[in-house]
């Protein structure tokens, strides 16, 4: 039997915070025999819905939940951590520059950086949810210079998910029927779901589709899912992305099933013309613990212009990070 897991979530009392912890605490991060020490930070005027999100969590009596612990500090959050969800962020809102957005995020992720360097677990895993997340986990990355880089990733596993789903229902197959599906580059509406190299039941996604459909209905359909739910529900997307970042976690951690990938951005080693050191969205397996990106797939010219666009976008955000002083 392991030991417990010391699991951080920021942004704890927020909508995804709410329907993610129920999850990790019931076993589906890491496994249904690996116990949980929750830790949740928030900022000082959302410690009391953590308090009573802690309150919930205790009223479940969830066998492998061994503690919740919360905290403002991330020095305290952060201590001993073997796993951080990054999920809480600070909205763009009305009128913001770029700019502003990252400076803005600049000032939650540096901090907390700079506490999983000094206090996190020799093996902590980070996933940054919060947006724009890419970004987001490079600033926290350029702080923890003593953890390695490739611990920092960032979420595309909700476009992931959407994308197969979106495949699955124009062809009437189940999404268990759907292997190999890659978002590339951004967690942003520059991103690219690729249905080149992609199989339904072993063949060609690409194939049997026609590409007016693939190019102005699925890749927009994909890519502005979030808009659509904000549209429907009146908020933005917080149980399927708390799911995403359970499925994300889970691969990373126990694995992903032979014959098949997933999709998470991690910092580029080069790969597929990807700058080296942008957090980017790529094919990837997972084994013992470490993402790595599948090689050799061949890129077309339509898949090609999608790739550099999405990564042209993040290499802008970098610099501007870079210009303000957080990298
Ligand atoms: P909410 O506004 O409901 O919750 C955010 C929480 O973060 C709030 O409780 C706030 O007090 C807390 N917070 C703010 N600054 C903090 C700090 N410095 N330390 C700790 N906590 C802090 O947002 P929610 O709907 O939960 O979304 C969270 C983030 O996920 C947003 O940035 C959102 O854009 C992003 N998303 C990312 C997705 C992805 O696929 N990568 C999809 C879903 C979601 O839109």
């Amino acid at each position: 039997v392991q030991g417990p897991v010391t699991v951080t979530v920021t942004g704890a009392a927020g909508q995804i915070g709410y329907a993610l912890l129920f999850r990790i605490a019931s076993g589906h991060l890491l496994g249904p025999d690996v116990p949980v020490k929750l830790r949740l930070l928030e900022i000082t005027p959302a410690l009391k819905a953590a308090e009573g999100t802690a309150m919930e969590l205790a009223d479940c009596a969830f066998p492998l939940l061994q503690s919740v612990d919360i905290s403002d500090d991330p020095r305290v959050a952060f201590d001993g951590a073997n796993v951080a969800l990054l999920v809480g962020a600070r909205p763009r809102t009305k009128g913001m520059e770029r700019g502003d957005l990252l400076e803005a995020n600049g000032g939650i992720f540096k901090p907390q950086g700079e506490a999983i360097n000094a206090v996190a677990a020799d093996d902590i895993k980070v996933l940054v949810v919060g947006n724009p997340a890419n970004t987001n986990a490079l600033i926290a990355q350029a702080h923890a210079p003593d953890v390695p880089a490739e611990r920092f990733t960032a979420m595309t596993r909700l476009d992931h998910n959407r994308a197969i789903s979106q495949l699955a229902s124009k062809l009437d197959v189940p999404v268990t029927a759907i292997k190999k599906l890659t978002i590339w580059g951004n967690h942003s509406a520059t991103q690219y779901p690729d249905l080149y190299h992609a199989e339904v039941n072993g063949k060609v996604a690409a194939e049997q589709v026609d590409e007016a459909w693939l190019r102005d209905t699925f890749i927009p359909t994909v890519a502005k899912r979030g808009a659509a739910i904000i549209e429907a529900r009146g908020a933005s997307s917080a149980a399927s992305a708390a799911n995403a970042a359970i499925d994300h976690v889970y691969s990373w951690v126990n694995g992903t099933p032979e014959g098949d990938w997933t999709s998470a951005a991690i910092p580029s080693d080069g790969s597929y013309g990807v700058p080296e050191g942008l957090i980017s969205s790529f094919p990837v397996t997972a084994k013992d613990g470490k993402f790595q990106i599948v090689q050799g797939l061949e890129i077309d010219a339509f898949s090609r212009e999608r790739i550099d666009a999405s990564v042209q976008e993040l290499a802008e955000e970098r610099d501007a990070v870079r210009g303000l002083g957080l990298i």
